[in-house]
């Protein structure tokens, strides 16, 4: 391996994505694995995951499959227990399930609201608590927050989404303060609109569409395979003094009016 190679390989180390049966998560997945890292790859349902940990064995890499909510605390802190007990380490922590719900402010229940922080913002927390202690023991982690260009700047009908990804990225804030010192580096990763299932309403949306491409100055939407270089960065040897960042994926679209 040339000395490039291995700053950024992950061979040795695990690696935990969560929301990893489609969209981004399975993007980020695909790219650790492809850097070496063995993916334990989680959602709500195993099917969807089985089916991706097994493209992934089929080409050479590793992967298994832990599937619970993360609205469940207590099914959280089994998974990281049983991942710890099957692999004897947690060197990668990748914060990536979110959901999202537009409404009109005037319609925006309460409940709704709820939901979007705890899945968005309440879960990570949890997850990044649990994962800290053995990566704090063995002295090395990285913990990636996938917050949002919406943790940045906002827009109209999505105010728990927009709340829950600026708080993300003051939670990365706060917890790389905690944990730089132990070893355990933390960071946000901000995409901008990328082409995925859950950005599909808003690529139907002509006007929506016209919107992203004319504000990008890329001029167009992101493949998720573009942040394959982004979470590697962070996740490896490479962003070793990287800490308490948000880096924007996002063609430009932050940086300018
Ligand atoms: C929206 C979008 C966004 C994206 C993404 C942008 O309604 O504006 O869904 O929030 O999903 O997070 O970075």
């Amino acid at each position: 391996m040339s000395k490039i190679e291995s700053l950024f390989s992950l061979a040795g180390r695990v690696a935990l994505v969560t929301g990893a049966s489609r969209g981004l998560g399975w993007a980020f997945a695909e790219a650790l694995a492809g850097a070496g890292a063995h993916v334990v790859l989680s959602a709500r349902h195993a099917e969807a995951l089985e089916e991706g940990a097994t493209k992934l064995s089929d080409r050479g890499l590793a992967a298994s499959v832990a599937s619970f909510d993360v609205r469940d605390e207590a099914a959280t802190a089994t998974a990281v227990e049983s991942l710890l007990a099957d692999h004897g380490r947690l060197d990668v922590l990748i914060n990536n399930a979110g959901v999202i719900k537009r409404a009109d402010l005037a319609d925006y229940d309460s409940g709704t609201w709820q939901h979007v922080i705890d899945v968005n913002l309440t879960a990570c927390f949890r997850l990044a608590r649990e994962a800290a202690r053995p990566m704090a023991a063995a002295g090395w982690g990285r913990i990636v927050n996938i917050a949002s260009v919406m943790g940045l700047i906002g827009r109209p009908s999505i105010p728990a989404y927009v709340a829950s990804k600026h708080g993300l990225i003051g939670m990365t804030r706060s917890l790389a303060a905690e944990l730089g010192p132990r070893g355990v580096t933390v960071n946000a990763i901000c995409p901008g609109y990328f082409a995925t299932e859950m950005a599909q309403p808003l690529m139907q949306d002509e006007e929506f569409n016209e919107m992203v491409c004319s504000r990008t100055p890329i001029g167009r939407w992101g493949d998720p395979g573009e942040l394959a270089g982004a979470v590697i960065f962070l996740a490896s040897g490479a962003g070793s003094y990287v800490n308490g960042a948000a880096l924007a994926v996002d063609g430009g679209m932050t940086a300018v009016l």
